[in-house]
């Protein structure tokens, strides 16, 4: 494969630092590489490759001077929308990790393990965006099963680690439990979070709509629809749980036929980037600490509704900085080469 230039824009960040370790586990062909970040963290050093490299403001000007072909944007939505047509202009493809692009009917959406061959839609804009992070794991686990079934509606819950919400938000959770173990708890400071999160369990992700679903519970209808190409009911409820690293997801899946909870197992074993982990009577089951630093989706209580032949009931497992981020990119972004090459 033919080595590129790759610029990590947020490269400081709790997913930008992701892209740098998976890009090397993946001996992605990277011929120079070019951390971005703010003026803040310009002049810091990143490790790639047990080689040092120094973190450069991000500019207007810079994808064209570094001759940036591959840029992998995890900086915010407001930074892919200022900066991002800059990227494309200087002849770079852009994978953006913020919501800022995904649902533009023009822009693919893509989940390799998924929709693979809508990358080729790349372009229509020179954009690629990566869905959102509770959005991935769950469609990784959905397709095998409505290859198989059909699914007709799914019903989720979510259970969010902080680390979604970046570097700062993990930090905010980390100084609250130290301050309550100095009995400073109520003395604690929270602006990541609408509430305290250290002990807490909060039924808010990002901003409500009018229509009483918050902004993070729509992309997930939004953006499963749109990378499965099918018109599936899906109806969510995120909730944010004091977890560094790691999304749970307690799903429900109604189908166009009656399942088992074996055949949906047999369908998972054989499904891409999918580790069945379903053994109740031993206390088996994936949880947020089984998936850190993994790559792949892990699903467990497997089991068949009690009224219903159609419906089915499963626990879906992931880590969000990788499989719901950096990893799902960094596949986007091998994928594109081979495509181009
Ligand atoms: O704007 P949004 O959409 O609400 O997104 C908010 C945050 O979500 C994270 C990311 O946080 C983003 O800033 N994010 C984005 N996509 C994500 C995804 N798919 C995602 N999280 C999960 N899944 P982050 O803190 O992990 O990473 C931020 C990175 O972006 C760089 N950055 C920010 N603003 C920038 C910018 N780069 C260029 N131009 C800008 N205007 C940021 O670099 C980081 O690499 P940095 O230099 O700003 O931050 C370096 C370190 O400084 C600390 N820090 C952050 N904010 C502050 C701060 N310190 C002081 N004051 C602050 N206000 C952090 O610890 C950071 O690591
Ligand atoms: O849309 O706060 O990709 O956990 C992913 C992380 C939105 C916020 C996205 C969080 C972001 C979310």
């Amino acid at each position: 494969m033919r080595k590129v230039n790759v610029a990590v824009v947020g490269a400081t960040g709790a997913v930008g630092e992701e892209m740098l370790r998976v890009m090397e586990e993946y001996d992605f062909p990277v011929n120079n590489l070019i951390p971005l970040a703010s003026a803040r963290s310009a002049g810091a050093k990143v490790e790639f490759k047990g080689e040092e490299y120094t973190v450069l403001e991000l500019t207007e000007k810079v994808f064209e001077e570094k001759e940036v072909e591959i840029a992998l944007f995890s900086a915010g939505g407001s930074v892919s929308a200022h900066y991002a047509p800059y990227a494309v202009e200087a002849g770079a493809v852009v994978i953006d990790n913020t919501s800022h692009f995904r649902m533009e009917p023009d822009i693919p959406l893509v989940v390799p393990e998924v929709n693979p061959d809508d990358i080729a839609a790349w372009q229509n804009r020179g954009i690629i965006a990566n869905p959102n992070c509770s959005t991935i794991q769950m469609v990784q686990a959905l397709k095998p099963l409505d290859d198989i079934f059909g699914i007709k509606r799914v019903d989720v819950a979510t259970y969010q680690a902080t680390s979604g919400a970046g570097k700062s938000a993990m930090e905010e959770m980390v100084t609250q439990m130290r301050d309550f173990f100095a009995f400073k708890l109520d003395e604690s400071e929270h602006n990541k979070f609408p509430h305290q999160i250290a002990l807490n369990v909060i039924p808010q992700i990002d901003k409500f709509m009018d229509n009483g679903y918050t902004k993070e519970e729509m992309k997930m209808v939004n953006e499963t629809k749109k990378i499965m190409h099918k018109n599936i009911e899906v109806s969510a409820t995120c909730v944010r749980v004091p977890v560094l690293r790691g999304h749970s997801e307690a799903v429900t899946i109604w189908f166009e036929r009656d399942i088992t909870a074996d055949a949906a197992r047999e369908a998972l074993y054989n499904g891409k980037n999918i580790v069945v982990i379903d053994n109740p009577q031993n206390s088996e089951y994936p949880m947020p600490i089984t998936v850190v630093d993994k790559d792949e989706t892990y699903v467990g209580r497997i089991r068949k509704d009690i009224y219903r032949d159609n419906v089915l009931h499963m626990w879906v497992v992931a880590d969000n900085l990788r499989v719901g981020a950096a990893t799902n990119a960094v596949r986007i972004a091998l994928k594109w080469l081979e495509m181009e090459s």
